[in-house]
């Protein structure tokens, strides 16, 4: 996997990245991100900031019960891939308040007419839009300052958040440009490897998702061995046999898919694993796949269910990763405040009505 160099600018190299507990982790968001997270983390070469987003996830109803549980679980993944709390910050949003607070500074900075274009809203909100929450329409400005509260240079994800990522930098530029500051910096999207988009095992048009009904439609990273070589046993493919070069998988959504979860597991090229493979039919790949998933996913998801066990460690570990959050959040809050023209509170002590 390529290393991210940081470019060279006036803020401090750093990455942050965050996930919904909105449902169980998927084998996408693994690929699509936590896999890259490790990576990044693991170089060295940046402060990396990891987020279980729980103020977005509610954007959409969640039942309080499952919500509390998803975030242990997300919590438990991301250590069990690798995150290591005292490498990384790792947090949940809502123990942080600056991200809603400039939150709210970004909601009167974004227009509506770029807030309209997000496609993510459009296919959440469906064909009732009028009854989506407010939040929903929202998420990217409270998104954007996720990240730009920690002035962060760099974001991790999957290709779906590409829009998104664009709005954060339109955000930081007009609040710049608004105020005659620059105050905020133009993050840089990090989209590489070659599964930034999983799709569904039912229907390659659709992204692998947790909250897709069907839980055949993808790979939960706590599934037995039994569950993962079923559900791609019965994973959707096309009756050829698999092509010797990517372009012949230009037409065959399915095979591509499979071909491209191999190559990201095995930390090879689509050619790479074409030349293995190449000519073979699924009955024969099927097999590889389900046993290559299960001994990457297997200890991962025996690691999660080890520190699930115990939720006090979990939120312990989460609390203090909020307390070094907020070591940087809550300066650029303020500065951020200062700028915008917010009166500051007077120093503890030094008003005329204390002691
Ligand atoms: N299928 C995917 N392929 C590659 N990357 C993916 N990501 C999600 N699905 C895929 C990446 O995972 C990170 C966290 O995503 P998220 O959980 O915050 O939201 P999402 O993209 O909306 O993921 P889901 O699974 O589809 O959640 P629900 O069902 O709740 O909407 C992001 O970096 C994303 O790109």
């Amino acid at each position: 996997m390529s290393k991210v160099v940081p470019t060279p600018s006036a803020f401090t190299p750093r990455v942050f990245s965050g996930i919904q507990p909105s449902g169980g982790l998927t084998l996408g968001n693994y690929l699509g991100a936590i896999k890259r997270f490790v990576e990044i983390q693991d170089q060295g070469a940046f402060e990396t900031i990891y987020c279980m987003v729980d103020m977005h996830a509610i954007t959409v109803w969640q039942n309080p019960a499952d919500l509390i549980r998803n975030t242990r679980e997300l919590c438990a993944g991301f250590i069990a891939s690798g995150i290591d709390p005292e490498k990384s910050i790792l947090i949940n949003q809502s123990q942080v308040p600056e991200h809603a607070q400039l939150g709210w500074i970004f909601n009167c900075v974004a227009r509506m007419g770029w807030m309209q274009r997000m496609t993510q809203f459009k296919d959440k909100a469906g064909k009732n839009a009028q009854n989506a929450s407010l939040g929903l329409f929202g998420y990217p400005a409270l998104m954007a300052a996720d990240i730009l509260i920690y002035h962060a240079t760099h974001v991790p994800v999957g290709e779906d958040q590409k829009q998104h990522l664009e709005l954060t930098r339109d955000i930081a530029a007009k609040f710049n440009h608004d105020y005659g500051v620059d105050f905020f910096p133009l993050t840089r999207p990090v989209i590489e490897g070659v599964a930034t988009r999983v799709m569904s095992l039912r229907d390659g048009a659709k992204k692998m998702s947790k909250s897709d009904p069907s839980d055949a439609s993808r790979i939960n990273m706590t599934d037995t061995a039994d569950t993962i070589a079923k559900k791609i046993r019965k994973a959707r493919t096309d009756s050829d046999t698999l092509p010797s070069e990517s372009g012949g998988l230009a037409a065959r959504p399915e095979a591509r898919n499979l071909i491209n979860i191999y190559a990201a597991l095995s930390d090879q090229t689509v050619e790479q694993v074409l030349y293995e493979v190449g000519g073979k039919p699924f009955a024969a790949f099927k097999p590889m796949l389900a046993d290559l998933s299960v001994a990457k996913l297997g200890p991962i998801g025996a690691e999660m269910a080890r520190l699930i066990a115990d939720p006090a460690e979990i939120d312990r570990l989460l609390t203090r990763g909020s307390e070094r959050a907020r070591n940087i959040t809550a300066p650029i809050l303020r500065q951020t405040y200062d700028i915008v023209g917010m009166v500051p509170p007077v120093p503890v002590g030094s008003a005329p009505w204390s002691g």
